[in-house]
């Protein structure tokens, strides 16, 4: 097993445990991470899921003994790296809660998440450059969709690593806190979003998402489609309802 996961109410966490390699992220752990994932997304009682990794590492990057002896071909016939997206795809809302390295593949599966949260030793890259590549796990991408073109460029052309505090200022990541506060922050951030009704929540990232693909008439067509169905859930009647009661709503996911 590579990765350890555990249910605490509605939330599911997810460790990478691959310590020998500082979590570094072959075809077997991420094949585990979607298989396993994939039957939990579909859960009502499955309210976000929480990625994170160790103190040292969330992950270091794709694994680069595994790629190494791959040739062009291998790479084209394999489709490599295509399931990854399986993950992307999922539509719980996901949290990466990240200490230490996030780089390359690890940069990208954090990217992947709904939010970053960082304590405040991690430290973020896409290094590929330094390895005679690029990113490819979506990072040349999403990077330059989430801190525009001038930062992806500096990142993705020098390989350069960025500590947490820059993270939070280009916009890469949510929030910073103390490495020691990280997981009693990312367990409260997850506990509040799993304690809002999942139709809501998965339509909200679905929205948000949206945003990184299209253009802004048709994504407030969408969003609007979006919102106008959402009245056809009881977690809208209940939400509504108890606003009025002034009693704390309680949602079912349906
Ligand atoms: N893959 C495989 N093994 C790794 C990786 C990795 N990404 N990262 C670390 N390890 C291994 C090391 O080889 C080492 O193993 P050993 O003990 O057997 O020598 C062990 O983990 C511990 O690592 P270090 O001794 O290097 O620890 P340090 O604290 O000295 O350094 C670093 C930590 C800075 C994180 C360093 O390990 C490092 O630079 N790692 C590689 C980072 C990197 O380049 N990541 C990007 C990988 S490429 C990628 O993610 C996407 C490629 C896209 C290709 C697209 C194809 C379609």
């Amino acid at each position: 097993m590579r990765m350890k996961i555990e249910q605490s109410g509605r939330v599911v966490w997810v460790r990478l445990h691959r310590p020998e390699r500082l979590n570094a992220l072959d075809t077997a752990l991420m094949t585990e991470l979607i298989d396993t994932l994939t039957p939990l997304d579909r859960d009502p009682d499955v309210g976000c899921f929480v990625l994170t990794g160790s103190e040292r590492a969330f992950a270091a990057g794709a694994d680069i003994a595994e790629m190494s002896a791959k040739t062009a071909t291998d790479m084209q016939t394999e489709d490599y790296f295509a399931g990854w997206e399986a993950f992307a795809a999922l539509r719980t809302p996901k949290l990466a809660a990240v200490s230490g390295y996030a780089l390359g593949g690890g940069c990208e599966l954090a990217m992947m998440c709904d939010l970053i949260i960082a304590g405040d030793t991690a430290k973020f890259g896409q290094p590929e450059i330094t390895l005679g590549v690029i990113p490819g796990i979506g990072g040349t991408q999403r990077l330059t969709r989430l801190v525009g073109k001038a930062k992806a460029m500096d990142l993705i052309l020098t390989g350069r690593l960025i500590d947490a505090a820059e993270a939070e200022r280009i916009g890469l990541v949510s929030r910073v806190v103390p490495a020691d506060r990280l997981l009693t922050e990312a367990t409260e951030v997850a506990t509040q979003i799993a304690g809002y009704g999942k139709l809501a929540a998965m339509a909200a990232r679905d929205c948000v998402d949206r945003a990184l693909e299209t253009g802004l008439s048709d994504g407030i067509r969408y969003e609007r489609r979006v919102f106008h169905g959402l009245f056809a859930t009881e977690d809208q009647r209940e939400g509504m309802q108890a606003f009025l009661e002034k009693r704390p709503a309680v949602f079912t996911s349906s």
